[in-house]
């Protein structure tokens, strides 16, 4: 992949002027709580910002079939759950599946900032997509870098005008921060899977994965001042599968209602296991979902930091529920969600498809 090598020379110099600016002008966070829902009904501009990854790929459908609430410009993919290549390949086959040739698709990042790269391939499978067979998508890449694309695109958006939904590591993110700090003022809100509280963790006792795996990345963002909202673990672990539910998007008798269950059948086993759950959660989808049905959600303004220390608290995020240290909140961090009411939308949605 082309990208790859651009980034292996370039990323160093990128990350001594993210570090200076931490210190500088991101150093400042300022919340727009009233702005961070959306009314019902309003068509959001968004570009969505991904690691496939079995849930990404549901996320994915769940948005490209909503055209009328989701005005979706591209997709940006991210090293997460496996790394870039099979990332991007996974992007371009969930718009395949789709029937979306008119969504853009830019690789980004090819790993963290700072941090060793991890990945998920115990989870995700080796591919990075549970239970279904993967292949080549006809249609190719868009020319050009993710992160060079967020600062073209955010620059000459209208103010606030553009949502980033945020599915994996917040490296591309960052790095567009760093470079180029004007791009906030394009930005509406930031929609993201990401975080743990009352939960624990679910890549080590206190760290969610997408920030674990990019620590450094999420507090660049969680500094950056543009409205936030978190969908952690504490409310994707009350969304979860059940028998029922999955036949139902099977029986919708389309073939994306079939790669759905598919993808979901082999994918929810793992946690079900780990954590002794009924069924298992669809992280990522849950951000589509608050997008779509934000009265589906409940949740709190609350200050959010990342811990990037070396440590065992290593990518957790201390999230302020009490308000105790009284600092700005810069989060919308949800915790609770109406799980029947997930499904409903889901399986709607994915009846639209193909
Ligand atoms: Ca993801």
């Amino acid at each position: 992949m082309p990208v790859s090598s651009r980034w292996k020379v370039d990323l160093f110099p990128v990350l001594l002027v993210g570090l200076a600016l931490l210190t500088t002008s991101l150093a400042t966070p300022t919340a727009h709580a009233a702005e961070a829902t959306p009314a019902n009904g309003a068509v959001r501009t968004l570009i969505i910002d991904t690691d496939p990854g079995a849930d990404d790929v549901i996320a994915l459908l769940f948005a490209m079939a909503s055209p009328q609430e989701l005005k979706i410009q591209a997709l940006t993919t991210v090293a997460g759950n496996v790394p870039l290549a099979k990332t991007s390949r996974n992007a371009r086959l969930a718009r395949e599946w789709a029937k979306r040739p008119d969504i853009p698709v830019y690789a980004g990042a090819p790993r963290p900032l700072l941090r060793t790269p991890i990945y998920a391939a115990d989870i995700h499978g080796s591919e990075g997509i549970t239970g279904v067979k993967v292949y080549e998508p006809s249609q190719p890449l868009a020319e050009g870098n993710a992160v060079d694309y967020l600062i073209r695109t955010l620059r000459a958006a209208p103010d606030r005008s553009v949502t980033l939904a945020m599915l994996g590591p917040e490296t591309n993110l960052a790095l567009a921060l760093t470079q180029a700090p004007d791009i906030t003022r394009g930005l509406r809100e930031l929609v993201l899977m990401g975080g743990a509280h009352f939960n624990g963790g679910n890549i080590t006792p206190t760290a969610e994965f997408n920030v674990f795996a990019d620590p450094h990345a999420d507090e660049i963002v969680l500094k950056s001042g543009v409205p936030i909202t978190m969908l952690p673990l504490d409310v994707t672990h009350k969304i979860l599968t059940s028998p029922e539910r999955i036949a139902k998007l099977r029986n919708i008798g389309n073939q994306a209602g079939k790669t759905v269950a598919d993808i979901l059948d082999a994918y929810v086993q793992h946690d079900m296991q780990y954590y002794g759950l009924t069924g298992g959660p669809v992280h990522d989808a849950t951000v589509i979902a608050y997008l779509l049905q934000p009265s589906l959600f409940r949740g709190r303004q609350v200050n959010v930091e990342v811990d990037s220390r070396e440590g065992v608290g290593f990518g957790q995020t201390v999230t302020d529920w009490y308000g105790g240290l009284k600092r700005p909140a810069n989060v919308n961090w949800i915790s609770e969600g109406d799980a029947q009411g997930f499904f409903d939308l889901l399986t709607q949605r994915i009846s639209r498809l193909p």
